[in-house]
């Protein structure tokens, strides 16, 4: 039974406080992963999915900030690079991911209801999407800007090709990420450079400026708008007014849409060059889970064609499958992730697509089975990339099989 084999993945990672995305390749809390991880988890223990949350957010910054690894004090230094020695920062890291917490809060709070538990993430939540609103508009549109690709979840994406051709590779690391991964799932030895070369660059300015890469992502910032309506209704739970929050989900989605549309698709914006990156990549359909949006037909249109081929490949192509250097296997260059597919999921039922959304639903079930909940999947053969009993994808599969 799918469920019980996805509960044995969560169980077989759960620290005791907090679930590692998966015990070799990814030894630690990481964010973004955790907000999905509790999502999933909320069907079989809302406790453990409340405990995770919180434990995340106990590692948040006085600035608002919520790291994008959480380290584990019991898993040696040696087990994951870069270590809470290279970011010199206590026990967590200094970047962030994309804020999908309110809405992981929101979903847990609704699985059994716990006022008590809204209550203490509310201020959290807000102070976090202030830091993203305020300290990271480094564009001036609105819009949160992300200073390194990790931010964005989706790390050798295309998109971040161009911005990242400025940063020179740093050198005399020791990658712990190919001991447990093939090299030609992984990002290159190059990309690899470059991303430790912006973490001490951010690290040394203090985590305060952005250096060379500054890019407004259209996925980032979908997510961030969606996590305003959720703490809208987090707010409302709580008999607290809400239209603040709305109101910056508003505001988000706008400059969303003024600044970063162009020709039926959302593209990333290199903020030091001020221009679009060209690439179709997955994180410029992520605002279809904005249930407002108005260019919905356009956008959906892009999704169902060539590029990406929705209903008729597995998953979700994390990058253009038209595109000459789409790569079926390796990482966010091609692959299908399954957190990906849940939020189009998600984006596909708000705009009324409700056939297509059940046949996602069904395809990332058999193939999150079928791959023993493997990290990522050809879209086109389905086959499964990356490590084996990914959290993220077992969560996903908890989800989705619930009945409607
Ligand atoms: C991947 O990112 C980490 C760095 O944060 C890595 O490559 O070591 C990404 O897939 C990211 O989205 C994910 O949160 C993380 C842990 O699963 O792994």
């Amino acid at each position: 039974m799918d469920v019980t084999r996805a509960t044995a993945v969560l169980d077989a990672n759960w620290l005791g406080t907090s679930t590692v995305p998966s015990r070799a390749l990814y030894p630690h809390q990481w964010s973004w992963d955790s907000a999905f991880i509790a999502i999933g988890l909320r069907h079989r223990s809302p406790a453990r999915a409340r405990r995770e949350l919180v434990t995340l957010f106990s590692a948040q910054w006085p600035d608002g900030r919520v790291p994008h690894i959480v380290f584990d004090p019991a898993t040696p230094p040696e087990a994951y690079f870069p270590g809470p020695g290279f970011w010199r920062a206590g026990r967590t890291s200094g970047i962030v991911q994309a804020p999908v917490h309110a809405r992981a809060v929101l979903a847990v709070h609704e699985a059994e209801p716990d006022r008590a538990f809204l209550a203490e993430l509310y201020p959290k939540l807000v102070a976090w999407h202030e830091y993203l609103r305020g300290k990271r508009d480094f564009g001036g549109h609105g819009l949160a800007a992300i200073v390194h690709p990790w931010e964005s979840g989706m790390d050798n994406s295309p998109a971040w090709d161009g911005p990242l051709s400025r940063v020179p590779p740093a050198a005399g690391f020791v990658r712990r990420d190919l001991e447990h991964g093939h090299a030609a799932d992984r990002p290159s030895d190059e990309d690899y450079g470059r991303y430790v070369r912006l973490a001490a660059d951010y690290r040394d300015s203090d985590y305060t400026d952005g250096g060379a890469f500054v890019v407004e992502d259209p996925g980032f910032n979908a997510l961030l708008a969606d996590a305003e309506l959720a703490l809208a209704e987090i707010a409302e739970r709580l008999g607290l007014p809400s239209d603040a929050h709305r109101e910056a989900a508003a505001r988000v989605a706008k400059a969303l849409q003024e600044t970063l549309w162009h020709n039926g698709f959302f593209f990333a914006r290199d903020v030091r060059t001020g221009s679009l990156t060209p690439q179709y990549t997955c994180a410029g359909l992520l605002p279809l889970v904005l249930p407002d949006l108005a260019v919905a037909p356009a956008l959906l249109a892009t999704a169902t064609g060539p590029r990406f081929g929705l209903g008729r490949v597995h998953g979700v192509p994390s990058y253009d499958l038209t595109a000459p250097d789409f790569d079926p296997g390796r990482y966010w260059r091609g692959p299908s992730w399954f957190n990906i597919g849940w939020l189009v999921r998600q984006g596909l039922l708000h705009h009324g697509e409700h056939a297509l959304a059940e046949r996602l639903r069904t395809d990332l079930l058999e193939t999150a089975a079928a791959t023993d909940f493997a990290e990522y999947c050809d879209p086109l053969t389905g086959t499964g990339h990356g490590t084996r009993s990914f959290s993220w994808t077992a969560a996903v599969t908890l989800d989705l099989a619930q009945p409607a």
